[in-house]
């Protein structure tokens, strides 16, 4: 036994008894474990050195074609009724769940080595932190949870001492996509996952607890868990105010929370404190607080170059693991919108020709511990996390959304939150560029019936005596020949700006039925050149089309019943009244 608490050494033991692993390795969180982790994997070639001259420890690893990206509709969440989990999510009653994924279980560890990682999501030290332990067969795992997570002897120690801990099972399995299940068991706090070996449905820390199972335990507790980037934006006077955005899967929070600022914009400092994951908890001062769970990225890595984030673009040089890129001759990473260097290999480890698609995979990834980027802050340490200015929802819509509106109270914050609509994309096995209703960028990760999250969403209101003003951004309309309009990326400070004035009441703004949109001329524009026309349809709405909007919206709640909160249904309605007493004076 390598632990001194029973519930830990007995599940343990019960899980080699179901998996007969050959081995049990407790993960330390030591360089020299990462360092052997590594030459395991390179003997077995599982993962290959990248050129060492030019990307110095940084390593390839190839996951099966099959095995690309997170698998809704292989994801379930299994609460005692059906009701709780909600039309948002697949259900499956625990024990047939338990029964049909331990029946994948029963000797997949066979020939393997069982890792238990201990680890922490938040900082060590804070109260707001919650532990778990991950059982995997998976060295790729282990790997990336050292550098996206506080793991090793350190947690192991305070789970010891808290006594309880959030139960992850993997196995790589055999994946076959046929047997592959992501399954969650939010009354137990425990999650089993059998098929991938692939991002969220793998690292068990990250989408898994720090969303599904958070997201849970935060409705029983008191707080939210959030798919959010936090990102501190330090104005040339010295003031800094942090921003909590929630943005669906690869929609541009990593990018948004490493921005660089355009050389016109001179003085701005942008610092990162999280790019995918935030824990929001109300405090004492009556504001509302953020912690990021982790301590790495999984960042998606196409579209990374030197112009359009820089911070991004160096970050991964060194210390990085990729994921499913294409190579070069001379054997450095290669992605579409590189901008330097040709593929010689591609993501399938095939000789490259562009029959056959795309060189590195639309879903391929970087690994990175947080420090690697240049503006890392240690505020990332912080126990209490940070206070938030602003909440910003959004979504890739190529027409009907503005650049930037605002939300006119809390209450009406939730409504644009609910009422999110985006484009899906790569980060799913399935159809990419379809509109789906993704809530508060939570679809596939709210680990309950997305109504009774409304409901708590909407109860922040009486625990804020200072909320966050509530934002929507939309860097993506398009042209008629699907050129994005807005040049995005470092220019968004423009935006970010925009925001934090509203939130200090320094400008004013249009008040339209949807919320209150800029004036075009209180978005800082100087040094870019954007045709008067173009910021105009950004900073405008078609009201037709978003009465077709709220109409999709009331529908999808609709699919929710009487569970749905009467004060966003409430909500709703005042917006399309509003829509309709505008649509009716102007005929
Ligand atoms: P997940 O890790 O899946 O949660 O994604 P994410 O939300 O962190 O997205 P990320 O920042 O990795 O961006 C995804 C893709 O969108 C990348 O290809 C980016 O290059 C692109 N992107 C990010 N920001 C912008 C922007 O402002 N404008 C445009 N046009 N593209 C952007
Ligand atoms: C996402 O899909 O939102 C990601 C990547 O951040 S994964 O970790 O695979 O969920
Ligand atoms: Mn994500």
């Amino acid at each position: 036994m390598t632990t001194s608490l029973e519930a830990l050494a007995a599940w343990v033991d019960d899980v080699a008894a179901l998996t007969r692993p050959d081995r049990i390795h407790w993960c330390t969180g030591s360089d020299a474990e990462y360092a052997e982790m590594v030459r395991r994997m390179e003997a077995e070639g599982t993962l290959t050195a990248l050129n060492q001259d030019t990307y110095p420890n940084c390593y390839l690893h190839l996951s099966d074609p099959s095995d690309v990206a997170r698998v809704e509709h292989l994801t379930y969440v299994c609460t005692r009724t059906e009701a709780d989990a909600g039309p948002n999510n697949h259900w499956m009653a625990p024990d047939e769940a338990h029964a049909k994924i331990d029946a994948l279980f029963e000797g997949a560890m066979r020939g393997r080595t069982l890792y238990v990682i201990p680890y922490c999501m938040g900082p060590l030290d804070s109260p707001l932190a919650r532990c778990g332990v991950e059982i995997t067969d998976s060295p790729y795992v282990v790997v990336n949870m050292k550098l996206m997570t506080r793991m090793g002897d350190a947690a192991l120690e305070r789970i010891e001492r808290e006594g309880h801990f959030v139960k992850g099972l993997h196995s790589t399995g055999d994946l076959d996509p046929n047997r592959r299940f992501i399954m969650h068991f939010p009354e137990e706090l425990s999650i089993k996952s059998i098929g991938s070996g692939y991002g969220g449905n793998a690292l068990l820390g990250k989408k898994c607890h720090a969303l599904r199972i958070a997201s849970y335990q935060a409705r029983e507790e008191g707080w939210l868990a959030e798919h959010m980037l936090i990102v501190g934006i330090e104005s040339p006077a010295g003031e800094t105010h942090y921003i909590a955005c929630a943005l669906p899967s690869a929609c541009g929070k990593t990018n948004l929370a490493m921005l660089i600022p355009p050389e016109s914009l001179p003085g701005w400092k942008i610092w990162t404190l999280g790019d995918d994951i935030a824990w929001l908890h109300p405090r004492d001062d009556g504001r509302l607080h953020a912690i990021n769970p982790e301590s790495g990225y999984f960042g998606v890595v196409p579209g990374t170059n030197a112009r359009t984030n820089r911070n991004a673009f160096d970050m991964i040089t060194h210390d990085a693991i990729f994921t499913n890129v294409a190579r070069t001759a001379t054997n450095e990473p290669w992605w579409e919108d590189k901008k330097e260097g040709e593929p010689a290999i591609d993501w399938q480890g095939r000789p490259y020709d562009p029959a056959s698609g795309p060189a590195a995979h639309p879903n391929s990834r970087f690994t990175v511990g947080a420090k690697n980027n240049p503006v890392y802050t240690s505020l990332s340490e912080a126990p209490e996390g940070v206070p938030l200015s602003a909440i910003v929802f959004g979504g890739r819509r190529k027409e009907l959304a503005p650049l930037v509106y605002q939300a006119r109270d809390w209450r009406h914050g939730v409504l644009v939150g609910a009422g999110v609509g985006s484009e899906t994309t790569a980060a799913n096995i399935g159809e990419v560029g379809i509109v789906r209703r993704d809530p508060m960028a939570m679809k596939p990760f709210c680990g309950y019936n997305f109504a009774d999250y409304w409901a708590h969403w909407l109860s922040f209101e009486s625990r804020l005596s200072n909320p966050p003003g509530i934002f929507h951004i939309n860097w993506f309309r398009q042209d008629k020949d699907g050129r994005f309009i807005w040049p995005g990326f470092g220019e968004n400070l423009r935006v970010l700006r925009w925001i934090i004035d509203r939130t200090e009441d320094r400008i004013g703004a249009h008040e339209t039925p949807i919320g209150y949109l800029p004036h075009a001329e209180d978005i800082d524009m100087q040094g870019l050149d954007i045709d008067s026309d173009v910021m105009r349809a950004l900073t405008s709405i078609d009201e037709s089309q978003w009465q077709a909007e709220m109409d999709a919206i009331e529908a999808y709640f609709d699919t929710f019943g009487d569970r749905v909160p009467a004060a966003l249904r409430d909500e709703l309605a005042a917006v399309k009244n509003g829509l309709s007493n505008v649509a009716a004076k102007a005929s």
